[in-house]
């Protein structure tokens, strides 16, 4: 009987390895936050996987993990290392994240590297300049509330002041917790020596939307490209609003007795929803809302909600925060209660390097004549790159589109095919 179930492909083999790390029972899927057990597990994993393929392995003072594969003969120190090819992603996850948000780009540079590897020992392939593969820190900002914490940090977009004072849900610091992981808060910050090793970007993810599934690029039978070039990332940002009121008894306070910012959060979660569907092109959540102290016989004293707000156009996203503030303070005054706006973290628009991305594009057609060039509405660490370096993606098919959910999913042919993909783009930057 011919073995029917095909050897699995070094990226699904790598993702099916990690596929444990970090589920959460409660949520579903996978809770990895940076610097937990469970993104520790997976920092070592992929330490081990790179460092079983021969590459040198080293963590920067940011906590970005660089994974070398040298010219032949090379010094391995900076000056040769200046301008090579970076590739990689992200360990960290939402909570009850999906499994390929992040970890397919990691498994993916690993699986193309091995193309590569056998390629130039067959002389097929003639490197003028080394490869990195990356795993950037905290991308999802899940644990200390800013998205691409790394990234920021090694270009400076964010002060390291301000980055070592975030405090997750426990009240920890990042100070303490990235001292706790061998890091140096004294070290933090940008990087001129790391930047200049970054000749080029290249970061391969899960889609996450439904661009590779509209009828645009479908045939009939619904089957489209697996691999995608991006080509923007739209404007997003986060902000913590927080309304106060006055926290009492719930069976002793009348109703007309009562300031309860309750009241106030789940009118403005209504608000927040009018007012980006007024807005063509808008997306605005409310995901997170925490009533303190959280007791069910209790009113509430305080209740914070996040804002996730984003727009292709930078102004109109600062417009709609605007607004969203204006009805914030307008409903606290009729409820009693008080509201206080805090920016947390906002990134621009961003338009990938064009001459990158129609290379990608030039390489991806030779596998894959039909693949689009999309935008798209998530956040990455290439985004924030993308001030100081030239940087490009690559987003790997999701059947459903949907991402930050246990539902994510890619297939296992379209995983290879991004692999494929990943490949020969970097063979044509090498
Ligand atoms: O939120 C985002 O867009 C990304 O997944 N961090
Ligand atoms: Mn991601
Ligand atoms: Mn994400």
């Amino acid at each position: 009987m011919k073995e029917t179930n095909q050897p699995v492909s070094t990226v699904n083999s790598l993702l099916a390895a990690i596929g444990e790390t970090g589920r959460d029972a409660k949520r579903g899927g996978y809770s990895r936050p940076v610097y937990s057990s469970a993104e520790i597990t997976l920092r070592e994993w992929f330490i081990a996987e790179a460092q079983g393929r021969g590459l040198e392995v080293s963590t920067d003072a940011n906590g970005i993990i660089w994974a070398w594969w040298d010219l032949p003969g090379s010094a391995k120190d900076a000056a040769s290392r200046k301008g090579s090819l970076v590739t990689g992603s992200h360990l960290d996850s939402v909570p009850g994240g999906g499994a390929f948000d992040g970890p397919l780009g990691v498994a993916s540079a690993l699986a193309a590297f091995d193309v590569l590897a056998a390629r130039e020992g067959s002389g097929d392939l003639h490197r003028h300049r080394a490869l990195a593969l990356t795993v950037f820190p905290e991308e999802e900002g899940s644990r200390f509330g800013v998205a691409c914490l790394g990234s920021r940090l090694l270009t400076g977009a964010i002060e390291p002041a301000k980055a070592l004072n975030l405090r997750d849900a426990n009240g920890d610091s990042f100070a303490d917790i990235a001292t706790a992981n061998g890091l140096d808060p004294a070290l933090m910050g940008r990087d001129e020596a790391a930047l200049a090793l970054i000749g080029d970007f290249i970061e391969l993810h899960v889609e996450q939307g439904r661009g590779l599934n509209t009828e645009e690029f479908t045939d009939a039978a619904g089957r489209g490209p697996a691999v995608a070039i991006g080509n923007s990332i739209l404007g997003h940002g986060r902000w913590r609003l927080s309304f106060s009121g006055q926290g009492n008894h719930a069976g002793t306070t009348l109703m007309t007795d009562r300031a309860d910012p309750m009241i106030a959060a789940a009118q403005l979660v209504l608000k927040v929803r009018d007012i980006a569907t007024a807005q063509p092109a808008a997306r605005a959540t409310v995901g997170r809302l925490e009533p303190v102290p959280g007791g069910t016989n209790v009113i509430a004293s305080r209740v914070d909600l996040w804002l996730d707000v984003r727009h292709p156009d930078d102004a109109t996203t600062a417009m709609l925060v605007e607004k969203i503030h204006g009805q914030a303070q307008k409903i606290a005054a009729f409820e009693g209660c008080s509201a206080l706006l805090t920016e947390e973290s906002l990134s621009g628009t961003v338009n990938f390097d064009a001459a990158l991305g129609a290379s990608l594009a030039k390489s991806v057609h030779r596998l894959i004549p039909g693949a689009p060039l999309l935008p798209t509405g998530a956040g990455h660490d290439a985004g924030v790159l993308a001030s100081e370096v030239p940087t490009g993606m690559l987003y790997v098919r999701n059947p459903s589109g949907i991402s930050h959910s246990p539902e994510e999913y890619v297939e296992h042919d379209d995983a290879d095919a991004g692999v494929a993909a990943l490949a020969d783009a970097l063979e044509d930057l090498l």
